[in-house]
């Protein structure tokens, strides 16, 4: 008998069909949660779970005895019970790498946006307010030449990091990671406490996970170490600042701007006063979206899950105690 596997993501027909090939696949368009009635129902008969956006709270692991692995298409797994998935022996697989340059991409874009005030700037042309040429009021910033500081500095750091001391001249600090003595070779990067990247720091750039050690890593008293030309761009996730802080150092101009792609609530409320601010640019978490990229998460999701169900080691997998579990016992 096939395996059974419950789909809440964004496959294409091929990728349904590689699934359908080896798997009773049951999907859940447009699922919002996973206390969704009919999605609890499935549960007990399920042994995978692909999708992405939805968390699933370690609770629910009781109510699906069969499970044995979950395909996550997104490279942060902050929406998972790591510990109570690796207790249980379920795999829990993310899509690191395809993402990485894409994502590094949507950080630049914002780095540029910002500095630039690209948005604001365009807006004014497309109410017709551009009727003679500009003045110092509307200029930007320089981005080449200046101090980026990446707040984390994993793989997407590493591809922002690169974008700006490869492209645009720009010396690279990094905070909240281990030495990388090659990174530091190949663009002179340098390792710094969080409070003098902060400092020193023309553009500050948080590609951190969630965790508990991260959240509000970026509050009212880091913001204020900052300096007030400098501009705060998170690719990484929501609760790592804390918004209520970032509004009020927005408001008081203690930072020019802010580059957002990420929030405490997501979707943003239609009450944030964010998107309503000029030195804001707020996307509504892009920093993966394009097809060619979703396409590689989705089929790195697929080919995880098809390997976990079989026995095999998937190609990405976070939690190795999980397999160790399941396999070595
Ligand atoms: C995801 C992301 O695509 O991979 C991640 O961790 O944040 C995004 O790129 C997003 O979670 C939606 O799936």
């Amino acid at each position: 008998m096939k395996k059974r596997i419950l789909s809440y993501g964004r496959l294409s027909e091929a990728q349904l069909a590689q699934l359908s090939r080896e798997f009773e696949v049951q999907q859940f368009h447009g699922l919002a949660s996973a206390d969704d009635p009919e999605f609890r129902a499935a549960l007990p008969e399920a042994h995978g779970l692909i999708g992405s956006s939805v968390a699933i709270p370690a609770k629910l692991l009781d109510e699906a005895p069969h499970l044995e692995a979950i395909a996550s298409i997104s490279v942060g797994y902050d929406n998972y019970p790591v510990e109570a998935l690796t207790r249980h022996g379920i795999l829990l697989c993310n899509t690191p790498d395809v993402l990485t340059e894409t994502t590094a991409d949507t950080g630049f874009a914002l780095i540029m946006a910002t500095a630039r005030r690209v948005v604001e700037l365009a807006d004014l042309v497309r109410r017709g307010d551009w009727q003679k040429s500009i003045s110092p009021e509307h200029f930007g910033s320089d981005v080449h030449g200046k101090t980026l500081g990446l707040v984390g500095f994993g793989r997407i750091g590493a591809a922002v990091a690169r974008r700006g001391a490869l492209g645009f001249g720009m010396r690279v600090r990094y905070a909240m990671a281990s030495p990388k003595p090659s990174l530091e070779a190949e663009l002179g990067a340098e390792r710094r406490e969080l409070g003098e990247l902060l400092d020193e720091s023309d553009f500050v750039c948080v590609t951190v996970p969630l965790s508990e050690a991260t959240r509000h890593l970026i509050g009212a008293n880091e913001l204020a170490r900052m300096k007030p030309s400098a501009i705060l761009v998170n690719i990484a996730r929501g609760p790592v600042v804390d918004e209520a802080a970032l509004i009020k150092a927005l408001e008081m101009g203690h930072i020019r701007a802010a580059g957002l792609d990420v929030y405490e609530q997501e979707p943003l409320s239609v009450e944030s006063p964010l998107p309503h601010m000029t030195n804001v640019v707020a996307l509504p978490h892009i920093g993966s979206a394009t097809h060619e990229t979703r396409d590689a998460m989705a089929q790195r999701a697929v080919d995880n899950l098809i390997l976990a169900l079989s026995g095999e080691h998937p190609v990405s997998l976070v939690n190795e105690d999980a397999w160790a579990t399941r396999h070595d016992a």
